[in-house]
């Protein structure tokens, strides 16, 4: 029989810590973070301790004297864990787990965590659960006292109400049957994709921090009824609906999983598959919640994981979101973006200004046109109309004469 963990929820109270290598850095903002992420899973936060350190100690995360103290709060704050606010290496997770004697967890397993039970398709699961099996594969050791002393809670859900394998055997057999299951749901969205591109539409993906209004704008412009919430990771499935500009022409919005400084490498691997949407998109929306206090930092995590995907070489529209609110800065600044606009996607106010932003890019990339069809060919009018812009229609002794604004794509195809 494999090793199981047993699942008996209890409420979790955790010391949050985290370690400060220099005086500006943001270490403060980030363990805010994390409580907010530790309450998205379920934990309540009791604690928390900053030490500041020149480097994070390499063997134990904290410092020795760090240790001791953070040993006693457990004790008075009748906490049930700690949570690292860095990815902890195995080494350091089971030393501190021998030294602190209670369930110690990190930021990556937290992210995992909501990650697994926001996972709704079976894409979805697969990717979560094989960065889970991946991030536990290699921490076995530190893990298995770690994740029983409670007998569940963060670290022991897998997608669904699954519970996740331990066994190292069993891991890595089950690591291989995702790897290939993933292989096969890539295969299919790719022919998805084909098929979209066919049509010659201009695409969009709308990139962001987590929460920034990524959902609501996309629910805002097309009435796509996902889920939007005031909540870490409300969006985890990529989800495509088509927007109809004031001109007539149609663009391909895709609303994609949310950002956050420390993204666990794993989910990075797990879900490119699902973040190629943003790679082969013609235009990178990019969402940021402008009332929030951290928003330069956040755009520059947006930045920084677009790059790590490797999706460089984009139109960028900046989008400053939730203008609505008070304290929000307007000011709009952003020296990657190709276009800024602002907008409130809950009032709707801006709104007009991001259809315009379209509307141009969509003409920037669309080509003069201009041709004779024979009668017979009327059926192909009808492609122009739907996938360009018509500029004229005359009826002639012989043939239709046409003047057009067509996508590249079309373009050769009427041609042809
Ligand atoms: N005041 C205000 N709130 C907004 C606006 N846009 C979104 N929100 C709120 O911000 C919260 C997050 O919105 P979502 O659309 O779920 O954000 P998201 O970017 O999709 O987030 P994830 O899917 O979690 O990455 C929700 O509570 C929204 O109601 C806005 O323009 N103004
Ligand atoms: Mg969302």
């Amino acid at each position: 029989m494999a090793e199981m963990i047993e699942l008996k929820e209890q409420e979790e109270r955790v010391i949050l810590v985290a370690v400060s290598t220099g005086e500006d850095d943001d270490t403060a903002a980030s363990v805010d973070e994390l409580e907010e992420l530790a309450s998205t899973a379920g934990a309540v936060t009791v604690g928390k301790v900053i030490q500041n350190r020149e480097n994070v100690h390499p063997g134990t995360y904290l410092g020795k004297g760090k240790i001791e103290e953070v040993k006693e709060l457990l004790w008075e704050l009748d906490a049930t864990g700690i949570i690292c606010d860095d990815e902890l290496s195995p080494a350091q997770l089971k030393n501190l787990e021998d030294a602190l004697d209670t369930k110690v967890m990190d930021r990556t397993m937290v992210i995992l965590d909501i990650f697994a039970s926001r996972a709704r398709t079976r894409e979805g699961k697969i990717q979560v659960e094989l960065a889970q099996l991946r991030y536990r594969a290699v921490r076995l050791v530190g893990l298995r006292n770690s994740l029983s002393r409670l007998g569940g809670g963060i670290g022991t859900r897998g997608p669904g109400e699954k519970k996740l394998e331990v066994d190292r055997r069993l891991i890595h057999e089950r690591i291989s049957q995702l790897k290939s299951e993933l292989e096969d749901v890539k295969r299919h969205r790719e022919v998805v994709r084909k098929k979209r591109e066919n049509g010659g539409a201009l695409t969009a993906a709308i990139v962001g921090y987590t929460n920034a209004g990524k959902s609501t704008l996309l629910n805002r412009l097309t009435q796509a009824g996902i889920l939007a919430e005031d909540k870490l990771f409300a969006t985890l499935d990529p989800t495509t609906r088509a927007l109809t500009l004031p001109g007539g022409e149609r663009v391909l919005l895709t609303d994609t999983v949310g950002f956050i400084r420390k993204l666990p490498h794993h989910l990075i691997e797990a879900f490119k598959s699902t973040l190629e949407e943003a790679k082969y998109s013609d235009v990178i929306l990019h969402v940021v919640d402008c009332s929030n206090p951290q928003m330069d930092m956040q755009m520059h995590v947006v930045y920084e994981t677009l790059r790590q995907l490797e999706i460089t070489d984009k139109e960028i529209v900046t989008v400053f979101n939730k203008i609505d609110r008070e304290g929000a800065d307007t000011a709009g600044r952003d020296m990657a973006a190709d276009y800024r606009v602002k907008i409130s996607a809950k009032t709707g106010e801006g709104l007009p200004d991001l259809l315009g932003v379209l509307e141009t890019i969509l003409r920037s990339r669309r080509i003069y046109f201009e041709k004779v069809f024979s009668y017979a060919e009327a059926g192909r009018i009808q492609r122009i109309r739907k996938n360009g812009r018509l500029l004229s229609e005359e009826y002639k002794e012989d043939g239709i004469h046409v003047t057009a604004y067509v996508p590249v794509e079309l373009f050769e195809e009427l041609y042809r």
